[in-house]
């Protein structure tokens, strides 16, 4: 039974593939697509390509192209900050929705779908909250309630609006952490104790029925040596089954992709095997914040094509190793850059020393870089047999 039906949708599949990949070209209008967006082109696999966006960018009137690229190029967008504790609630029961409002209306006006980022994570926390913890004026319990509205505001006010939402972010430790042993680590399990990662998917489903709730975190991207004492996508896994287990509503994995072209990093199959193993548990995975830096030597600051190169064509290599392993797991529902333009990116402003950059698809020019075309090949070229349209996902009750 379960292995007719896995062929039926199967054949359905493929059909249904088979027709979105012919349909386009007849014979006086030959299909190309080269003239067609990452998001045009993602619809063929029903997969959503989006972008992290910088609201100054988008709202600044000298900055046109920014604009005119997050709307036409993507078909789903992220706030890179605006949605975050500290910028919805900057000071204590007053919250201020304008920026993430409007990066809300930009989706709908365009026709694009909302990820949202992030309800917990132990930073961009209001001031007053960390200092009311730390002064002993929020108690324990005030914090868990604290928590409980805050979610429950924020997922209530765009109920209906988030396709995904990034419920708790990177709740794990690293293995340069101390302890070394993974372990839930930051302000959160620190003053809450882990049991906050069930109960923040449990508010936000309270909130909104229909919205995907997703783990997120870096450095998931592979497995590792498979001991969650040290193998963090083996610890977030692990995690992810037992709050399965327990009936929380967790809907997906979101593994968010930070990369850089001076590390070894992981091929594609790698990439596969890990997203394969979350869905397997019956989740979504996605890719969520998807970037690849490069190290910014006095070669590269001064122009040499021999240092610029190599980076360019690893930073194309790793964007498309992650492309490719998403287009392979029917469950990984979006694949989002976090910025587009190394002209609006996280990356120099946070890694100085040695000083890094080059880490999005488009230069700061605007110009295209062989990343952005080797995606598109990805998903020009990736269909059935192997690849076929993206699964359901309906909420977790
Ligand atoms: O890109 C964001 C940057 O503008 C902020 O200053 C920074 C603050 O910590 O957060 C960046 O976004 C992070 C995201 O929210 C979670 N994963 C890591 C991202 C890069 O640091």
């Amino acid at each position: 039974m379960k292995l007719r039906r896995w062929t039926a949708v199967a054949a359905v599949a493929v059909a249904t593939a088979a027709v979105l990949n012919t349909l386009p070209a007849t014979a006086s209008r030959p299909y190309d697509p080269t003239a067609q967006s990452l998001g045009a082109l993602g619809q063929r696999h029903g997969l959503y390509i989006g972008t992290a966006v910088d609201m100054d960018a988008l709202a600044d009137p000298n900055n046109p192209k920014y604009r005119q690229l997050a709307a036409s190029e993507f078909s789903s967008v992220t706030a890179e900050n605006v949605m975050k504790w500290e910028s919805l609630e900057p000071t204590r029961g007053n919250y201020n929705w304008a920026q993430a409002d409007a990066l809300v209306d930009f989706a709908r006006r365009n026709g694009q779908r909302v990820r949202g980022h992030v309800l917990v994570w132990h930073n961009q926390v209001p001031g007053w909250l960390t200092s009311g913890v730390a002064d002993g004026s929020i108690t324990r319990t005030e914090l868990r309630e604290l928590l409980r509205r805050h979610i429950t505001t924020v997922v209530s006010r765009y109920r209906g609006r988030i396709w995904q939402w990034d419920v708790v972010n990177e709740a794990v430790s690293d293995p340069w952490d101390t302890p070394p042993t993974l372990h839930y680590k930051g302000f959160w399990a620190q003053h809450l104790g882990p049991g906050y990662i069930a109960d923040a998917f449990r508010w936000a489903r309270a909130a909104d029925p229909k919205a995907l709730l997703f783990y997120n975190d870096y450095n998931i991207e592979a497995f590792g040596s498979g001991d969650p004492a040290n193998d963090k996508t083996q610890f977030v896994y692990d995690m992810a089954r037992r709050l399965l287990a327990e009936g929380v509503p967790i809907d997906g994995v979101g593994s968010q992709g930070h990369l850089g072209t001076q590390y070894p990093n992981y091929d594609t199959f790698q990439v596969t095997a890990a997203l394969k193993r979350f869905s397997a548990l019956g989740l979504a995975t996605a890719f969520t914040e998807v970037d690849v830096r490069s190290r910014l030597t006095d070669g590269v600051l001064a122009g040499d094509a021999e240092e610029i190169n190599p980076r360019l064509q690893a930073s194309a290599a790793n964007f498309s190793v992650l492309m490719k392993a998403c287009l392979a797991d029917r469950h990984c529902l979006s694949y989002t850059v976090w910025g587009f333009t190394d002209r609006h990116s996280w990356v120099p402003g946070t890694f100085k020393d040695p000083p890094q950059g080059m880490a999005t698809l488009y230069d700061e020019q605007y110009r295209p870089k062989r990343a952005y075309q080797e995606i598109r090949s990805d998903l020009v070229f990736a269909g059935p047999p192997y690849v076929l349209p993206r699964a359901t996902h309906r909420p977790r009750r």
